[in-house]
């Protein structure tokens, strides 16, 4: 019988919907910065997040929407400066505290420290990113709330691979089913089960209406007393918010 003993969550789109009014932005703003016609919208970068990292996702979009035009020389060197540049946009616009965390993520941090929870972070994107985030949301003091801040290039192959959870798992010297994940993705899910870590989903207007089987539950969102999730796959058992003693029910079913 497993017993909970930490909580592992991927950031974009889990802790705060980053990636339409915060990714999709600050790509655009580094294309323009660098004279590029290249510009994705709102509906086009949904496709483009089938790719996880920034720098392959602009590699995707070349060799799938561009093959018009002759590809640039030295594009790795472009994709690595427009890259650098996308970050900088990225974290001046985080610190600005545009994009707030999602319901539950708050309380959930703080429940789970109260009770003397682990907490790991298994995120795709960059490092950097990550600290703007939690600096901008919950204070600066919070990055040392987490063991484990696995993210970005620290392992070769990105989500949906499992080596970002598998890295986060040796981190914490933990089983994966001692651990419970929290994802918003179809990549973040298999990514996470392939590390055979039990999975909480809670979707996004990106994610909404993707592929979830093998997560312990689909929601909306982690919900707050004042304001209930939905549940859009799995059981609950009555909850209207998620809380530790819906996780440690899901990880012991
Ligand atoms: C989401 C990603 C990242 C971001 C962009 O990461 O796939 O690539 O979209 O960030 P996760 P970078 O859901 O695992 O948190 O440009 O820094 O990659
Ligand atoms: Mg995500």
């Amino acid at each position: 019988m497993a017993d909970l003993q930490a909580l592992i969550f991927d950031v974009d789109g889990t802790l705060a919907d980053t990636e339409r009014d915060g990714h999709r932005l600050a790509f655009n703003q580094a294309f323009a910065e660098a004279g590029l016609d290249w510009n994705w919208s709102v509906e086009l970068y949904g496709d483009l997040l089938a790719v996880t990292g920034g720098k392959e996702r602009m590699r995707f979009y070349l060799d799938q929407y561009r093959q018009d035009s002759p590809l640039p020389e030295n594009l790795e060197a472009l994709i690595a400066q427009l890259h650098w540049a996308k970050t900088e946009h990225y974290t001046r616009l985080i610190a600005k505290g545009e994009i707030p965390l999602r319901p539950g993520v708050a309380r959930l941090l703080h429940c789970a420290r109260s009770a003397g929870l682990r907490l790991a972070i298994a995120t795709t994107t960059t490092p950097a990113n990550v600290t703007a985030l939690l600096s901008s949301t919950l204070g600066a003091e919070s990055l040392g709330w987490f063991e484990v801040i696995a993210a970005g290039d620290l392992v070769p192959a990105k989500k949906p691979a499992p080596d970002i959870y598998t890295y986060t798992l040796e981190h914490l010297d933990l089983k994966a089913t001692d651990c419970l994940a929290v994802e918003d993705s179809s990549n973040g899910l298999k990514s996470a089960l392939a590390a055979g870590i039990p999975t909480v989903i809670t979707v996004n207007g990106y994610t909404r209406h993707q592929d979830f089987q093998g997560a312990l539950l689909v929601l909306d969102h982690l919900g707050e007393p004042d304001l209930p999730f939905q549940v859009l796959q799995g059981e609950a058992g009555g909850a209207t918010y998620f809380d530790l003693d819906l996780a440690r029910q899901l990880v012991k079913a």
